[in-house]
């Protein structure tokens, strides 16, 4: 008996020590929440961005949070953003990625060295074999969008746009990346995208852990689908739009990855390169439909691009000639680009604040940066801020706008849609050149909102943190191809 509570005793008081934390005079505020360990893991899952703007409101720009019992320090002061982006010695993304590869994608890489991965994709993606991307995604596209609607077709089609453009996109993108010019044996863009989407679906529940058990079959089926899917892909060498993943294969054998963690790899991969483009083209073309005076001008622009170029296709490569498509798409993406930029704390490390202000992070905690509160959806940064304004990122002259100023001072950072730093996207500029064709391609056909006053959806809450938004729900449209071309 007496050895019982004794043991009790000892249990309560390793669970205190466990997760008591007080706060000293450099920690950031804390809020542990009112559930034991949990702490904000429920409200942070439903809507993050919901939750981080009432602990803004509580805390001011920088506080720390309790998440399923690991402390994780927000901070939301663009000025400062530069402290975390920029230390890579304190702070680890990587230690932080491996725990979502592994939750995710199954995935345990434990050579794996991050800096010849990336140098490996910037060769890939960036600078000349960007030219060669461009060519063949534009092909791709064209050739979707026709069988999608075929020309000559007299009767108009009723379609849902956000399913329209991700699965158009997707096909595409894997074509392109993981199918190539002469392989015969990649596997049916469409079982592909079918199978992609049961998983994009379920993604944040698994990365938060909170699978029903259908669910969780549900997820395993779809992934296990994948990995056979995408199994062949770069066995073989090639040249071309795929010859990345051949030596992407041939980089992870070098640090010791089996078969097994070589496709797992793959959906990671696909992942990453797929999984934003579709969501971000959907969301321009509704802002677009929806804002008569911003599907003018950018209509307009096109057309006198066209009239300029002879091919349609060299529309890719036209870099910095699209201005107001440009800030159009700058905009959109201001408004549903939500990823987290995350690090672990390996050290402990000052932050100093606008203000002047110092906080120390501490060993073992992490560190979370929200762009999307700040400074993507900053009132003091953007009037109106929950507004689509397609001219937003354009001075009266008509060149780029990029002087933005908060408290006086301009911003490093005034939107982050594809992260920053060393970690920042690879695939930028090929995101943007695939996304200008597709929309000048959808544009050059007959398109229309089914109802002429429907809104946009509203954003699905559960997938703040993830990247590029979803819609709850899907815009209907009604398009044919026009007969001239
Ligand atoms: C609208 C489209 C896209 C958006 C908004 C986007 C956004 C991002 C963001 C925010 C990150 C950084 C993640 C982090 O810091 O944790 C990232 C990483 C990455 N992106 Fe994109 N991306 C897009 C399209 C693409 C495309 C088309 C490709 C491939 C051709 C691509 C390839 C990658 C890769 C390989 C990484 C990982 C880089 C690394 O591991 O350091 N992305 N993207
Ligand atoms: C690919 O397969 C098709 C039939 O499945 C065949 O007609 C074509 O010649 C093949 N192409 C190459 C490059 O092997
Ligand atoms: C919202 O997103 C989650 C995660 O992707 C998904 O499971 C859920 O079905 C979506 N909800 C709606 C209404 O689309
Ligand atoms: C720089 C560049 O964009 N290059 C290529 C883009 O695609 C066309 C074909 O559509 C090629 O001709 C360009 O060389």
């Amino acid at each position: 008996m007496i050895f019982t509570v004794f043991l009790l005793v000892q249990v309560v008081l390793l669970y205190f020590l466990a997760t008591h934390r007080s706060r000293s005079e450099r920690d950031p505020p804390l809020d542990k929440g009112a559930i034991p360990w949990l702490g904000h893991a429920i409200e942070f899952g439903k809507d993050a961005a919901k939750f981080l703007n009432r602990m803004k409101q509580k805390h001011g720009d920088i506080f720390t949070v309790r998440v399923v019992g690991r402390y994780v320090t927000v901070l939301l002061d663009p000025h400062a953003y530069d402290c975390v982006i920029k230390d890579s010695d304190s702070l680890d993304f990587q230690r932080y990625a491996d725990v979502l590869m592994e939750r995710i994608f199954m995935l345990r890489l434990p050579h794996h060295q991050p800096t010849h991965t990336k140098a490996l994709m910037k060769r890939h993606f960036l600078g000349m074999n960007l030219a060669a991307l461009n060519g063949t995604m534009s092909r791709h596209l064209e050739a979707l969008l026709k069988a999608e609607m075929p020309p000559n077709q007299k009767y108009w089609k009723q379609t849902e746009l956000f399913d329209f453009s991700y699965g158009v996109l997707f096909k595409a993108g894997y074509l392109t990346l993981f199918g190539g010019e002469q392989n015969n044996n990649s596997a049916d863009p469409a079982s592909v995208y079918d199978e992609y989407r049961k998983f994009d679906n379920l993604l944040t529940k698994v990365a938060r852990r909170s699978l029903k058990p259908e669910e969780r079959r549900t997820v395993q089926s779809a992934r296990h689908r994948l990995w056979e899917l995408l199994a062949p892909a770069g066995q073989t060498e090639e040249s071309g739009s795929n010859a990345w993943i051949y030596a992407y294969r041939r980089l992870l054998q070098r640090e010791g990855a089996d078969e097994e963690m070589q496709k797992r790899a793959l959906l990671l991969q696909l992942w990453a390169t797929q999984g934003n483009v579709g969501p971000a083209a959907f969301w321009l073309l509704g802002f677009l439909l929806t804002n008569p005076e911003a599907l003018s001008a950018v209509r307009s622009e096109f057309k006198q691009i066209s009239q300029m170029e002879t091919t349609d296709a060299s529309l890719l490569h036209s870099r910095g000639n699209t201005p107001v498509f440009d800030s159009a798409l700058e905009e959109t993406l201001r408004l549903t680009a939500a990823p987290f930029i995350t690090r672990e704390v390996v050290q402990e490390k000052t932050i100093q604040m606008a203000n002047g202000q110092e906080y120390q992070l501490r060993k073992g905690d992490r560190v979370c940066l929200f762009p999307f509160t700040s400074p993507q959806m900053d009132p003091e940064i953007y009037t109106e801020p929950q507004k689509f304004q397609f001219d937003r990122f354009l001075n009266k002259d008509g060149s780029a706008k990029r002087d933005f100023y908060k408290g006086g001072r301009r911003l490093k950072y005034y939107t982050m849609p594809w992260g920053a730093g060393t970690n920042g996207c690879v695939g930028k500029q090929f995101a943007i050149n695939t996304i200008r064709q597709f929309v000048y391609l959808v544009l050059d056909m007959d398109l229309e909102l089914c109802d002429i006053n429907a809104h946009m959806p509203e954003i699905n809450t559960s997938r703040y943190g993830f990247g590029m938004l979803q819609p709850k729900g899907d815009l209907l449209v009604r398009m044919k191809a026009r007969k001239t071309h």
